[in-house]
């Protein structure tokens, strides 16, 4: 059996990644000379480096191992399902059991007459999916010029043409021909930064009023869907005001405008409900998946659609599929991991003993003197760092400055929390017990404290 080996020395296996491997959104001549930090085992919450640190995962690998990892049964599901039936399609005509028990399972789950799934690889290829699907909906109802799907600045929704698209990450938007047309952007309900002298209350309706602002610009007849995530993660766990997503969908409503909640992120626990449209009040009719829903163990995603979208759909030859649409193992690795959520209270337990417990002690972050903001639904939480607390204020240094140094801070006390401009994310694995709560908050603290140390020493400690 070949195997890659876990001996090999640190720096040998760096210089082979340097080599040969380009990584995501990184900037490769650089990590090259610093060299990754490579990761060898996971148990729990706790990830285990090549040089035997014990780091806690306070971000569930990338917002996604809800379960924790090690989980024996995961593997042995994968290697039955191997053994059985490794692969097959689902085009012309086809289908298996693991695809038919996992859509028939997501449809349980899923709230109201969100009843179909469309599989896919991952939450970019689920994007792009919808992305065809509503524009073909609307074709097949007599109204093809709906093309237009309006989402949000600084939102995040994949990484491919359609789905990078989608999302409003300017960075991304900057390389290789983004976005396709017929994408509009309006701004985000980001109220600690974005909102002035308004309420949070106040600027969430002016945030959601853009929407239909957008839709009279474009003419209703033009837009076929919104699409938002219940809480923006990628973009720093930003937490709409509670005004929001009423408005939001009010607008949805009465312009007849398809609306889309990308729940990669937020579904399957993360929100303290089975998805993040329940906690946020959203009537979805679709909503994108991945992440959470293999808790990361093997790549699987998709569209989970509402009976008139999947009935119009079916009279049709929809012309999209992937390789790995319902790929058996994914499948039944799903199935597995949905099992251990319900029959394990991993929901029940976010929103009855770990959220209760580290809101405590999150928010009590706020007494730091780099700390300004602090947000916290379910298992996801933000902080904001700020040089002058009473003022909402930005630091004067390059957005990231601060928060790369803090990310630093936490790396060294063996805690994975990441950065996104000055603002730090968590999003633990839903398992996470208050002790281990305890040891996030107790390394964090420190990492602030050196952080705080720095930024001061370096000069950087100045408001915009
Ligand atoms: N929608 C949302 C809301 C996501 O968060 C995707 C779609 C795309 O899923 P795939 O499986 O194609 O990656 C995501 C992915 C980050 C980060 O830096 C976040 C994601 C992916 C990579 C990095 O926080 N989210």
């Amino acid at each position: 059996m070949q195997q890659i080996s876990n001996h090999m020395p640190t720096a040998e296996l760096q210089a082979l990644d340097a080599a040969h491997h380009m990584h995501p959104f990184t900037q490769n001549d650089g990590l090259a000379k610093k060299g990754a930090r490579i990761i060898t085992r996971a148990n729990g919450v706790t990830l285990t480096d090549s040089e035997g640190h014990e780091i806690l995962d306070g971000m569930a690998g990338l917002w996604c191992v809800n379960i924790g990892y090690g989980r024996k049964e995961m593997a042995t599901v994968a290697a039955r399902q191997m053994n059985e039936l490794p692969f097959y399609n689902t085009f012309f005509q086809t289908s298996h059991v693991p695809a038919i028990a996992l859509a028939a399972r997501i449809a349980e789950l899923a709230p109201g007459d969100l009843n179909h799934v469309f599989f896919a690889g991952s939450g970019s290829e689920a994007n792009d999916t919808n992305i065809r699907m509503v524009r073909h909906y609307w074709a097949l109802k007599g109204q093809p010029e709906r093309k237009v799907i309006i989402s949000r600045k600084n939102a995040y929704h994949g990484s491919s043409m359609g789905s990078g698209s989608l999302g409003g990450m300017a960075g991304m938007h900057a390389q290789g021909g983004m976005p396709i047309p017929d994408i509009a952007h309006i701004d985000q309900p980001y109220w600690y930064m974005e909102g002035g002298e308004m309420t949070p209350e106040e600027f969430g309706l002016e945030r959601a009023r853009q929407l239909e602002a957008k839709i009279l610009e474009l003419g209703a007849e033009r837009v076929a869907a919104f699409i938002g995530e219940p809480i923006q993660g990628a973009g720093g766990v930003i937490v709409p005001p509670a005004t929001y997503w009423p408005e939001i969908q009010r607008i949805c409503d009465k312009y007849n405008i398809l609306l889309i909640a990308d729940e990669v992120i937020c579904g399957f626990g993360r929100t303290g409900n089975w998805f993040g449209s329940q906690t946020m009040g959203i009537k979805p009719h679709i909503m994108t998946i991945a992440k959470g829903l293999s808790s990361g163990y093997a790549p699987i995603g998709g569209s989970v659609v509402c009976d008139e979208i999947a009935h119009t759909i079916a009279q049709d030859e929809f012309n999209h599929g992937y390789t790995y649409s319902g790929h058996p193992v994914c499948a039944a690795v799903a199935l597995e991991n949905l099992r251990i959520i319900e029959e394990e209270g991993i929901i029940d337990h976010v929103r009855d003993v770990a959220h209760p417990y580290l809101a405590e002690r999150w928010h009590a972050l706020n007494d730091h003197p780099l700390v300004g903001d602090t947000a916290l639904v379910g298992l996801m939480g933000s902080l904001a760092l700020t040089p002058d607390k009473g003022k909402r204020a930005r630091f004067a240094s390059e957005a990231g400055t601060a928060g790369y140094i803090t990310r630093e801070r936490c790396f060294a006390n063996n805690l994975v929390m990441r950065h996104v401009g000055d603002r730090m994310i968590i999003s633990p694995p839903l398992v996470i017990t208050p002790a281990q709560i305890d040891t996030l908050i107790e390394r964090a603290t420190k990492a602030f404290d050196e952080a705080y140390t720095q930024i001061k020493a370096e000069g950087l400690l100045k408001a915009a």
